[in-house]
C-alpha cells in the first residue's frame, strides 16, 4: 500500500530546521543562515518514490516575538501542527534540552513526535548520552541524534518516518519539489544572500519580493529569465550597507544570488536587483501583507 503523510519540522529558531529540510529532500528548497528567526513561512519540501510521498513542512523558528512579523511567524510555525500525520521536533546537541525546548514540547500534540538531537557533529559522544536520558521524560516516538550538516544519521530518520506514516494517497504530483512558486524561491535566495554578505544589524530588517519574471531572449537570441527583484530593509543606513561603496555589496549579493537561482531555475537569469527603504514594516500590518507575510 502506498504510503503518504505530512512531516512538521518544529523548534527553537537555528536549531537547523531547514537544513535538515534540504537534506530529507535532496535538493535546496529552504534558505539556511547563521543568524536565528531565518525562515519566516511554512515551506513544504516534497520527496515522492514509488511507494510514499514525504511532504515536509520546514516552519519559522519558535520565540517570544518582538513585533508583528514575529508574531506571525510563531503562529504559523504552530497551524503548521494542524495538519501534520508525525512531527519531528529538533533540539540543538550543545544546548542540550532548555526551558524553551521544554515549551516548545508541551506545545506538541498529543500525535506521534519524533525527538531529533541536531548539531551532533564536534560534540564530545558523551554529552549526548544525558540529553537522551532527559529527552525520555517527555513523550516521544523515538529520540534520534544527527548531524543535518554533515548528512550523519539521516537515513534512520527517514526510515522512522516512513515507519509512522500512515496509507494514503500522494498530496502532490510526484515530480514537484515544494508547495511554492519558483519566484518565492527565488525572493528567499536572494535573501539568503544578503543575510550571508551584509552586516549583524540588517538581517531581520530584510524582506525580498520579486516583481517581474519573465522568459526573454538576449541579444544573441539565447533564452533568459529575467528577474527583477527589491531588496527592503527599515532604514538609510542599511540601504547604505547593502549597496556598499560604489554598488559593490549590492553587486556581490547580485552575483552570488544569480548563480544559486541559475542552479534552481536550471536555466540563465538576468537580475535586476534594486534596494528600497520600507519604515517599520515589520510592524505595519498592512507593509506585512504587501511583502507577502
Ligand atoms: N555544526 C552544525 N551546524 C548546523 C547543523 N545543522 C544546521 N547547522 C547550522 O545552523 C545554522 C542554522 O541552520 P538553519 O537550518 O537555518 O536553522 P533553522 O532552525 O531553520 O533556523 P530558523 O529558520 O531561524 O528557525 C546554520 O548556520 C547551519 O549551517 C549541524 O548538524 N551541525
Ligand atoms: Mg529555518
Amino acid at each position: 500500500m502506498f504510503k503518504a503523510g505530512k512531516v512538521a519540522i518544529i523548534g527553537r529558531p537555528n536549531v537547523g530546521k531547514s537544513t535538515l529540510l534540504n537534506v530529507l529532500v535532496k535538493e535546496k528548497v529552504c534558505i539556511v543562515s547563521e543568524k536565528p528567526e531565518t525562515t519566516r513561512d511554512n515551506i513544504q519540501g516534497i520527496i515522492s518514490d514509488k511507494e510514499f510521498q514525504v511532504v515536509f513542512v520546514d516552519t519559522p523558528g519558535m520565540h517570544r516575538p518582538k513585533n508583528l512579523l514575529g508574531k506571525l511567524m510563531v503562529r504559523k510555525a504552530q497551524a503548521s501542527l494542524t495538519e501534520t500525520d508525525l512531527n519531528l521536533v529538533l533540539i540543538d546537541a550543545h544546548s542540550g534540552i532548555t526551558k524553551e525546548d521544554i515549551e516548545i514540547f508541551n506545545l506538541m500534540p498529543v500525535k506521534l513526535n519524533i525527538l531529533i538531537i541536531n548539531k551532533i557533529d564536534g560534540i564530545d559522544r558523551r554529552h549526548i548520552l544525558p540529553i537522551i536520558e532527559k529527552a525520555r521524560k517527555f513523550n516521544f516516538k523515538e529520540i534520534l541524534p544527527i548531524s543535518a550538516l554533515k548528512k550523519d544519521g539521516i537515513d534512520l530518520v527517514f526510515k522512522k518516518i516512513l515507519e509512522y506514516l500512515p496509507e494514503g494517497f500522494p498530496f502532490f504530483p510526484d515530480d514537484q519539489l515544494t508547495d511554492k512558486s519558483e519566484s518565492f524561491v527565488v525572493q528567499e535566495l536572494i535573501r539568503e544572500k544578503t543575510l550571508e554578505i551584509t552586516y549583524q544589524e540588517v538581517p531581520h530588517s530584510i524582506a525580498v519580493t520579486v516583481e517581474e519574471f519573465q522568459e526573454k531572449k538576449d541579444r544573441n537570441n539565447n533564452d533568459i529569465i529575467y528577474i527583477r527583484a527589491t531588496i527592503y530593509c527599515e532604514k538609510e543606513s542599511q540601504k547604505g550597507i547593502i549597496i556598499g561603496d560604489g554598488g559593490k555589496m549590492l553587486k556581490r549579493i547580485g552575483e552570488v544570488s544569480r548563480k544559486d537561482i541559475e542552479n534552481f531555475l536550471q536555466k540563465k537569469v538576468f537580475l535586476d536587483l534594486w534596494v528600497k527603504v520600507y519604515k517599520n514594516w515589520r510592524k505595519d500590518p498592512f507593509a506585512l501583507k504587501n511583502l507577502g507575510y
